[in-house]
């Protein structure tokens, strides 16, 4: 007899159907308008055979191995529970005594799961908190230079994180959209917390059907979806910002600009224009000096301007575009294009970042709070930018710049990761390796044998959202999700929050950890104060006990459609922006005053290292992209059915333009091998002409599986072996992944197995 449960998953909420005490199938929520196949890889992944099963030590840790000690697929040997507590709480009270609290990193950063209450990330930090303090880190991998950036010239991050202008007010008043890197559809399988509803396809095509016209501008043709029929205009990567300042000059050779707005609602047009116009530079920034760079017609960049400045237009970009060096500067450059075009705060107009880039953006929403746990303080106080994690690491007791501050960087001891995948996430991972080797001791909380916890020294398996019962919640969807448990612990997984609250005894602040509840007792407390803020609000939600039965709660949309800086618009006197001068700041005096070279007061183009215009382009000549996998989330499912469908031979696709196949002799289905001077992987050859010519496609998410007897050689097809580790600037110091030269060739014999998901090798089995 099945037994169906409610559940949810950032990809998707599901009902669960169990026999037995195994996960056997998942049945979209059936609220759900649209719900994605990613769920169906759920069950592969919760039974896969790289399940931890045990906790377990790496035998050369137990030896007293620790800094320098060479770490990944080394003989682990399982413990009992009762020693890997004891074994991590005496480490890390070592190690805090020795070194201080900001010896430990425990920044964590990564998605973990939908459920709030056991969100990895989070129990960890109020355990690291409580015991004394650690060293974090502040902004993301998703747009850690933007949201750097946005709070200088537009004084929020709303523009990113949303609300952002809603769908229905693009649906009545845009006629013309701009987006730069397009409107995948795959991006929005995902919303952070949970996707009860995945709006974003229906919205998609409401809008669509209203007659407004997409432009694509992206390498990538497949960035917009078929119906839109969308104009593709195919940019060479990393070139946004060359395309919009030819724009704004277009606009303003032809008087076309919005001279009022540019007066009254925005500051720094007088040291923009002579920019724009090269007369502060001597370089006009003409759709000619433009087409060179982007290697994009004049003609139709005139005409888009144009058109733009005809027409209600929204501009959008992805947070991909800047995920790349300088990658401030596109972001910039579309602030400014909206603010030459006057549209910001008019309804259907203006500028937002990630329409593109995850479900819920622009999605009617009420501004509601999510469920989460409560923050607790980190007495330590420091906190690294997260991409500089390598950095943090190599350079103990140097400066790092960050957004006009001087960060002392500490002696690292002890990182300490549960609910995120260095391996998976950052940039030049065989850099990182060297730099994580450093460390006494690592500590990683995972359900499965992923490359970061392949690389620690104590490893604690986890349970999955399936064997414990939690709340899945976002601001940016509709409903609120029930997680009942489906499934008893697998293997000796245990919950971080149980594992943590173990330690904490060890240490001596149980209680504090736990407030003296236990799961239920937690969900009842966390729904309850959500359902009060909501109170305060005006939403009246159901009491704990008939939302468990039903199973969610769903927060009806708004009436009123949402247009972001419409206040300001109305009155930038009476509503000014929370910038330093109250307005659009086309001119940043307090970026301009942190005095570093690499990013001026205004937007400006700045020609990357890595890109199909820099000399290194002569050695490696194709630019690769490392976009959000359509088959899974990051390294999570990579072990389910959706991922491994996909895949050629077992390796990730990679794409490639036909012109550039031929010119290498490789057809499809080719194994092939893509590398630059940083390292190299494998990967299955996919031929499509969607892609413009000099640029090759690769996901990312395949776990990395470095076969060390060929040199470190990734056999799996994981990006992050080829992307650089650079920071975009010093204000933002956010990841330049999408700055990265390669060449590529066809591999020649039998390619190395993929072992990756299996377990590894141990030495002896638990007692
Ligand atoms: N080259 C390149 N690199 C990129 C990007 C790119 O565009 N290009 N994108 C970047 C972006 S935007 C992001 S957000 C990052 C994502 O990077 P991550 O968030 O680090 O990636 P995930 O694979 O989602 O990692 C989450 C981990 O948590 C584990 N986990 C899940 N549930 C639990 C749990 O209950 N307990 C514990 N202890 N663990 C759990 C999962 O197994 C998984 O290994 O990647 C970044 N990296
Ligand atoms: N299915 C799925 N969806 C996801 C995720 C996932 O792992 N899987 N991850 C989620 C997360 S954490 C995040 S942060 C978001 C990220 O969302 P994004 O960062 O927006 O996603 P990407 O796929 O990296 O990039 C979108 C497109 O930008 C284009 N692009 C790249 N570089 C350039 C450029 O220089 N110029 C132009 N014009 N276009 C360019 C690429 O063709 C790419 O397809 O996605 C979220 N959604
Ligand atoms: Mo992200």
């Amino acid at each position: 007899m099945a037994v169906i449960v409610p559940h949810a998953a950032h990809w998707g909420s599901f009902d669960a159907v169990v026999e037995q005490g195994r996960l056997v199938g998942v049945r979209p929520f059936a609220r759900d308008p649209n719900p994605g196949r990613l769920i169906e890889a759920v069950p592969d992944a919760v039974h896969a055979p790289s399940r931890i099963d045990h906790p377990h030590v790496r035998a050369g840790w137990l030896r007293g191995e620790r800094r320098g000690a060479e770490r990944g697929d080394r003989d682990f040997v399982p413990v009992s529970w009762d020693q890997a507590i004891r074994l991590a709480a005496e480490e890390s009270a070592r190690l805090r005594a020795e070194h201080g609290h900001t010896a430990i990193f425990g920044g964590s950063y990564g998605w973990s799961s939908a459920g709030r209450f056991h969100h990895a990330k989070s129990q960890l930090q109020r355990f690291l908190g409580l015991g004394g303090g650690y060293t974090t880190q502040v902004t993301n991998y998703s747009y850690g230079a933007g949201m750097t950036l946005m709070p200088h010239i537009l004084g929020t991050n709303d523009v990113i994180q949303g609300p952002v202008t809603s769908w229905p007010s693009i649906e009545k008043h845009t006629r013309l959209m701009l987006c730069l890197g397009g409107l995948p559809l795959k991006n929005a399988l995902i919303t952070a917390g949970g996707a009860g509803a995945h709006e974003y396809l229906p919205w998609l095509r409401r809008v669509a059907a209203a007659g407004v016209r997409f432009v694509n501008i992206s390498p990538f043709r497949g960035d917009a979806p078929d119906f839109l029929n969308a104009e593709w205009v195919p940019i060479r990567p990393n070139t946004d910002t060359a395309l919009l300042l030819g724009m704004m000059q277009a606009l303003v050779a032809e008087g076309l600009e919005d001279r009022g707005f540019l007066a009254t609602h925005c500051t720094g047009w007088e040291k923009l224009r002579p920019y724009i116009l090269g007369e502060s530079d001597g370089t006009p920034k003409t759709p000619e000096w433009a087409a060179a760079i982007t290697d994009i017609p004049a003609a139709k960049i005139r005409a888009l301007a144009w058109e733009a400045a005809r027409l209600p237009t929204m501009l959008t970009a992805t947070w991909s575009i800047q995920r790349a060096e300088y990658g401030e500067q596109p972001w910039w450059a579309l602030v400014a294009l909206a603010a030459t075009l006057g549209g910001i705060g008019k309804p259907g107009q203006g500028v937002a970042f990630g329409y593109g880039s995850m479900n819920g953006m622009g999605t009617p929403r009420r501004g509601l709070p999510s469920v989460s746990l409560p923050a607790t303080r980190n007495p330590a106080g420091l906190a690294i930018p997260v991409a500089r994690v390598t950095e943090l690491l190599e350079r103990p007791g140097e400066v790092l710049q960050y957004n006009g501050r001087d960060i002392v960087l500490p002696d690292t001891r002890l990182i300490w990761w549960a609910g995120g995948n260095p391996f998976h996430h950052h940039q030049d991972l065989n850099r990182l390796l060297r730099a994580w080797n450093r460390a006494e001791t690592i500590i990683v909380q995972e359900p499965w044998w992923t490359a970061a916890a392949r690389h620690a020294d104590i490893v604690l398996p986890a349970t999955t959202t399936l064997e414990r019962n939690d709340i899945a919640s976002s601001s940016a969807d509709r409903f609120l999700r029930a997680m009942h448990q489906a499934i008893p612990p697998q293997g000796q997984a245990r919950n971080d929050h149980d594992m943590l609250a173990d330690m904490a005894e060890h240490l001596g602040f149980r209680d504090r950890f736990t407030e003296q509840r236990d799961e239920g007792a937690w969900l009842h407390h966390l729904y309850e104060r959500w359902r009060q803020a909501c109170g305060r609000m005006g939403f009246e939600a159901p009491d704990f006990d008939r939302f468990w039965a039903e199973g969610h709660v769903e927060v009806p949309p708004p009436e009123e459609d949402f247009v972001l800086f419409a206040d300001f618009a109305a009155d930038p006197a009476e509503n000014p922006l929370n910038t330093s001068s109250g307005r659009v700041e086309l001119f940043s005096e307090t970026i301009a005053g942190f005095g570093y070279a690499e990013i001026g007061g205004h937007p400006r183009w700045q020609e990357p290292k890595e890109y199909l215009g820099a000399p290194l382009a002569a050695r490696f000549p194709l630019h690769l992209l490392s976009c959000q996998p359509a088959t899974r989330l990051h390294g999570q499912l990579d072990s389910g059915r959706v991922a491994a469908e996909s895949k050629i031979q077992g390796r990730e696709p990679l794409l490639m333009h036909p012109g550039d196949a031929a010119a290498r002799g490789l057809a499809e289905g080719d194994i092939v091998r893509v590398f630059n001077d940083r390292g190299a992987c494998l990967a299955g050859l996919r031929v499509s002409d969607g892609l413009r010519r000099g640029v090759v496609a690769m996901a990312t998410g395949a776990w990395w599986d470095p076969a060390r007897e060929e040199g470190s050689l990734d056999v799996h097809g994981n990006p992050n072996v080829l992307t650089q580790d650079v920071g975009t600037s010093r204000l933002g110091q956010g990841s330049a992944a999408q700055s990265c030269l390669v060449e590529v060739a066809r591999f020649e014999g039998p390619p190395p197995p993929v072992r990756v998901h299996a377990a590894p090798r141990r030495l002896e089995v638990a007692s």
